[in-house]
């Protein structure tokens, strides 16, 4: 099994539904057992600003799938959630879902880039996905999660909301 770390995230059509629809998606995954989830967090949106405000949220999985079948299933639920994928960047969207970590992998082809890319620099990633990890956390690349916290800019914006019912099964 390896311990896999997911970002959520949604800024159309009830964003709070969709991450709750989304966790209950995941729950329900082959070979997959939902560890834990983080409490949602609501902040402005980083890159355009004529969207609506983002809902986000980590989950903790334990998985037997290889990373791009894991990758196939998160897209299919984002396709079920109705996601439209545009050209525009950072644009908004019904439901994202990043894999963070995938256990001790670093990936970087077409399809994966493992850690995720942009993980260091969004609060709203790193906020979430340190609710779910021990504070000694160390990635797969040797980074410290405790330095990128420290590092990673401050988002005034950023508001901690609820922890979700469904926070274990
Ligand atoms: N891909 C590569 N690595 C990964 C990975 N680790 N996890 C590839 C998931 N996918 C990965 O994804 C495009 C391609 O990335 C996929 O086909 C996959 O093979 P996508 O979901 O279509 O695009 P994206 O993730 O939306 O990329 P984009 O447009 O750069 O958006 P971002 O960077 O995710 O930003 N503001 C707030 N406050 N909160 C947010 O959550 N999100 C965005 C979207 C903008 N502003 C935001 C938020
Ligand atoms: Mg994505």
């Amino acid at each position: 099994m390896e311990q896999v770390y997911i970002g959520l995230g949604s800024n159309l059509a009830e964003p709070v539904q969709q991450l709750d629809a989304a966790l209950s998606a995941l729950a329900q995954l082959p070979s997959t057992r939902l560890v834990a989830t983080s409490a949602y967090y609501s902040s402005a949106p980083l890159g355009p600003s004529d969207q609506p405000r983002y809902t986000n949220a980590a989950a903790h999985l334990e998985t037997d799938l290889m990373p791009h079948d894991l990758l196939d299933q998160l897209q299919a639920i984002e396709l079920n959630q109705g996601r439209q994928r545009k050209a525009e960047r950072w644009g908004p969207r019904t439901l994202d879902l990043d894999v963070l970590l995938f256990g001790q992998h670093i990936l970087d082809d077409e399809r994966l880039c493992v850690p995720h890319y942009h993980m260091h620099a969004r609060p709203f990633v790193l906020l979430p996905l340190a609710e779910l990890c021990p504070t000694d956390f160390i990635l797969a690349d040797g980074r410290k999660l405790a330095d990128l916290l420290q590092q990673c800019p401050i988002d005034t914006t950023l508001q901690r909301l609820h922890t979700p019912q469904l926070c274990s099964v």
